[in-house]
């Protein structure tokens, strides 16, 4: 099964310390990954910014009141050494596994509110059989733009469709999608698809009452309908629980588990 895997910041970080990674996980993660592997599923890997590049960004925004040419060195660096705690779990599981920096293949153009990647090598990569990794990043603004933060979302949903995947996977610190955040036994099961513009409204109209703990989910929910709408072959798009090995394995591996499943 083609899988395409994001690691959320939240998950591999402690979003409350500043460039913490949570090795734990991170290395769990990878055996998860290399247990799926070995029972067919062949992956791309994306992974958020967590503690890591958000804090970087945002302390380039704070003092420079956006970012700039100048902010790519410092959000690139935080972002190469986050992305170093996950290579080195994955190699060490033996995988074979290759990075792929965002600021180095991607551009933003501010003109079209939007990126162009080079995603050829990553595809070579992948043809091969070698686990394309890659991340939410900042990247360089053609012409007069300044630079923009690429979201590991957004290649998630780009390289899924680039390369049919037939899932991808969320890997989050929550369960998936709650009707009410602090009632557990609201966790949605399913979302149909075409049904993610009216759960949007729900949640605007209650103001987040139709929400997970990362205040992304909405993001994420319109990001996955604007990516996946105008493609034939949809994959099934899961929102799990990536602390849990297991329900990371057997989410890669195409197994029902528990989470969101949007289809
Ligand atoms: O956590 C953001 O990636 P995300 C990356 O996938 C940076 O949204 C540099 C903030």
């Amino acid at each position: 099964m083609r899988v395409v895997v994001k690691l959320g910041g939240s998950l591999i970080t402690d979003k409350g310390k500043a460039f913490f990674a949570r090795d734990d996980i991170i290395r769990a993660a990878a055996q998860a990954i290399r247990e799926s592997a070995q029972l067919g599923a062949e992956i791309i890997l994306i992974h958020g910014g967590g503690s890591f590049g958000h804090v970087a960004a945002k302390k380039e925004i704070d003092r420079f009141g956006k970012l700039t040419a100048a902010s790519v060195p410092p959000v690139s660096r935080a972002m190469m050494v986050l992305n170093n705690h996950v290579m080195e779990a994955l190699l060490d599981e033996n995988l074979k596994a290759v990075s792929f920096p965002p600021h180095s293949f991607c551009l933003y153009s501010c003109s079209k509110d939007s990126f162009s990647c080079s995603f050829d090598s990553l595809l070579i990569a992948f043809n091969l059989k070698i686990i394309p990794v890659t991340f939410g990043d900042i990247v360089f603004g053609e012409e007069a733009c300044e630079p923009a933060i690429i979201s590991g979302d957004d290649l998630a949903l780009v390289l899924a469709k680039k390369v049919n995947a037939e899932r991808v996977v969320f890997a989050t610190n929550v369960d998936g999608v709650y009707r009410e955040l602090e009632d557990a036994s609201s966790l949605i099961p399913h979302i149909e698809f075409s049904e993610i513009p009216k759960l949007l409204e729900q949640i605007k109209i209650t103001g987040g009452g139709v929400t997970d703990v990362t205040k992304g989910l909405p993001g994420k929910l319109t990001k996955i309908y604007r990516y996946l709408s105008s493609h034939d072959k949809r994959p099934e798009v899961a929102i799990i629980n990536g602390m849990s090995k297991e329900t990371l394995k057997m989410a890669l591996s195409g197994s029902k588990v528990k989470g969101t499943f949007i289809t």
